[in-house]
């Protein structure tokens, strides 16, 4: 049986930017619902049973491939997430790998705040790395994940509605911008390993 993970901050910790109403709603009822989701198909099906999260994704299609990713998901991106810091910025090899990439940490993040912004309906925009090593920005849509291909998740931002609409409504560039004071740089480097 899969379990809700805590979040790794206290639920107002994103306050102003993201409430602890949405954090309510996110974490103890969406995410909360695909693990139960998963869980059922679980119960229904033994081939499941001791397998880990990232082998249900890897093994599995339609329902119960959606609720396990979901599931992957949320726990990635709240771990990539950590208290407002005005001036957030990321620090040695993985900055010097983003000046590589994408040509100065600035350019980067209107890159990414525009695939985020232009990620068409739900789903998730990464950064990840290829199989060459290199930095790449990669938009997935509803539960869609990276495990299963040859990227490493780096980093990832929710653009389901979800993830927003109690704090910026519909607003989702706002949410997008606000996003960049709250990333766990020191998580998003621990992932090149
Ligand atoms: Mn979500």
């Amino acid at each position: 049986m899969f379990k809700l993970p805590e979040l790794p901050f206290d639920k107002n910790a994103l306050e102003p930017i993201i409430s602890a109403e949405t954090l309510d709603f996110h974490h103890w009822k969406h995410h909360q619902a695909y693990v139960t989701n998963l869980n059922n198909f679980v119960e229904a099906d033994s081939s499941l049973e001791w397998k880990s999260l990232e082998d249900v994704i890897k093994t599995s299609s339609w329902g119960v491939y959606n609720n396990a990713a979901q599931v992957y998901n949320h726990t990635f991106y709240w771990n990539c997430l950590r208290s407002v810091e005005e001036d957030n910025s990321p620090k040695w090899e993985l900055l010097s790998q983003i000046k590589k990439d994408f040509g100065s940490f600035e350019d980067f993040k209107t890159q990414f705040s525009a695939a985020a912004i232009w990620n068409f309906g739900s789903g998730w925009t990464w950064l990840a790395s290829n199989a060459s090593w290199d930095l790449e920005i990669v938009s997935t849509d509803d539960a869609w994940t990276l495990i299963w291909t040859d990227y490493t998740s780096l980093l990832v931002i929710d653009v389901w509605e979800h993830a927003y609409y109690i704090d910026f409504r519909n607003a989702r560039p706002n949410y997008v911008e606000s996003f960049w004071k709250l990333v766990n740089w020191d998580f998003v480097e621990g992932n090149m390993k």
